[in-house]
């Protein structure tokens, strides 16, 4: 059988075992760590850290995308991660940038970013041709409005059929744009503009999200969905983040993005070795 694989620039990312993208918030306000690594110097060596712990791509984000949070101006975000993409793309680790604008992605992708992880879904036609003729890998999310209006009363009459819609009709654009498949990532948006019981329902869809034949990413680290059903605080929604990895895996999950590696891996180092043998990988 032909390996599966995410074509990120010049990384032919395996997807035969789930992948960790680790979380480096280059920010003053985000909800699980705001302001601990706001400085570059600070961020880098997280990152650094967070390739330790066996973090298969690092995404560095410089605008918060918590509920409510404030946007930032181009010239801030540039400022706050491309010393940090830089830094870390001369290492082994695949730099993603957590990034809406397009501007920003293509100062990030000339400063080394191999993937771009867009949040709004490359919505703009800008947004496409940052990417378009560049090799990086991508990620399509959905999410509902914007940071800063997407949970006031989110409603859907078919959350998974309009999700599902959604990245269907950006991925046909994005591959019109000349992206090719191999290239493209999607992701459900857990936490963007949903209730608990959309962010259930599109879990529980993520094997029909595989049969797009695009790698599928899910972020469900400490977010409130977590805390909604632990009664758990923000920084105290470890195990639940990895029982949610590990769920998310067994769903078919390719990349899994989240704040603590270390534990992550090591979870599904144990999930790996049952579920697939000590060397597996899945079909
Ligand atoms: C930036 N960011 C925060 N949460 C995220 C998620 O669930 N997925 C992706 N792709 N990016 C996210």
């Amino acid at each position: 059988m032909v390996e599966r694989r995410w074509q990120c620039g010049r990384h032919a990312l395996s997807l035969g075992a789930p992948l960790v993208m680790g979380v480096v918030n280059v920010t003053p306000d985000s909800f699980s760590d705001g302001g601990l690594h706001a400085d570059p110097a600070a961020a880098v060596a997280h990152a650094r850290a967070l390739a330790e712990d066996g973090a298969d791509i690092l995404d560095v984000g410089g605008e918060s995308t918590r509920p409510g949070a404030a946007e930032v101006s181009v010239d801030d975000e540039l400022r706050r991660v491309l010393p940090v993409i830089e830094a870390l793309a001369t290492g082994p680790c695949p730099v993603s940038v957590d990034t809406a604008k397009p501007a920003v992605m293509r100062a990030a992708i000339a400063a080394g970013a191999c993937i771009v992880n867009d949040v709004s879904g490359f919505r703009t036609d800008e947004a496409l041709a940052a990417v378009a003729g560049t090799g990086v890998g991508v990620c399509v999310m959905h999410m509902r409005g914007t940071p800063r209006t997407m949970q006031r009363d989110p409603r859907y009459a078919d959350v998974v059929g309009e999700v599902l819609a959604f990245l269907d009709e950006r991925v046909r654009a994005l591959v019109a744009a000349g992206v090719e498949r191999a290239r493209i990532a999607i992701d459900p948006g857990i936490g963007f503009g949903k209730t608990l019981e959309h962010n259930l329902a599109l879990l529980r869809a993520l094997p029909v999200l595989r049969e797009s034949g695009c790698a599928v990413l899910v972020g469900l680290s400490r977010k409130s969905m977590l805390g909604a059903i632990t009664g758990r605080g923000t920084h105290d929604r470890l195990a639940a983040s990895v029982a949610g990895a590990l769920w998310c895996a067994g769903q078919g999950a390719d990349i899994i993005r989240v704040h603590d590696v270390r534990e992550t891996r090591d979870a599904l180092r144990v999930w790996q070795a049952l579920e697939m043998g000590a060397a597996g990988s899945r079909p």
